[in-house]
């Protein structure tokens, strides 16, 4: 039983931060949400540079252990307070294709989503063709990913589904891929939607990832 509260520095319209507030809320550990209004520039205060030198959200404050980047948190905290190892697995095999899919959040499919809304969200330029062509590509690897599998990484949810579905949560919002021709990824969308609406997904996470859709969309009016 975990008696103190972690600290969460969080914005809604970030998905990775949502992803590490979904894993806490499944975890069902206590917590205290920080708001670091990105667009206002709260990540350059220097009390949250004392948190996370890189600025980014989210970062965790877990009774001291400050943590930053939300793969490393999401494994942190199910290795730390998981109830098994069901959504981090010990296997070395298995946990091994949870940290390529991880990695992939981190180094492929994200970087992919921001520069693809990255440009209209901050300047109203319209998503450049290269850009389209680069996100389409990663869609396509995580429908075959799924292509035997029911989740991200295997045959049960781990937290590679938490980090997944905060970058596909808020691509879906933008409106602009059609993830219904991505079968694989869109009945993989709809199960794990079901499966984390009973620790919270609608609030955590799709509210966020609605809000940057529509604030994507308005800046290309
Ligand atoms: N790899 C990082 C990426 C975090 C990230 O880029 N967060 C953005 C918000 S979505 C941020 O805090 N940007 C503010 C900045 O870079 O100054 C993670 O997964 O936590």
């Amino acid at each position: 039983m975990v008696n103190h509260t972690i600290d969460i520095y969080y914005f809604p319209l970030s998905p990775p931060s949502r992803c590490a507030l979904l894993l806490i809320r499944a975890l069902g550990l206590k917590h205290n949400i920080k708001i670091i209004n990105i667009p206002a520039g709260e990540q350059m205060a220097p009390e949250f540079l004392k948190i996370n030198p890189l600025h980014t959200i989210p970062a965790i404050n877990d009774d001291g252990f400050i943590l930053y980047d939300s793969h490393a948190i999401i494994k942190y905290l199910a290795n730390q307070y998981g109830k098994d190892d069901s959504l981090c697995p010990k296997d070395p095999k298995k946990e091994a294709i949870v940290n390529q899919r991880l990695f992939f959040d981190a180094t492929y499919l994200f970087p992919r989503f921001a520069d693809f809304a990255g440009p209209t969200i901050f300047t109203g330029r319209s998503p450049s063709d290269e850009s389209r062509k680069k996100l389409a590509e990663a869609l396509q690897h995580i429908d075959n990913f799924l292509k035997n599998q029911q989740w991200i990484a295997g045959a049960n949810m781990t937290i590679a589904d938490f980090s997944i579905i905060s970058s596909i949560s808020t691509i879906d919002a933008l409106g602009e891929f059609d993830l219904t021709t991505y079968g694989n990824v869109w009945q993989w969308y709809q199960r794990a939607k079901d499966a984390m609406s009973s620790f919270g997904y609608d609030e955590v996470n799709q509210t966020g990832a609605t809000a940057f859709g529509e604030a994507f969309k308005s800046k290309l009016k």
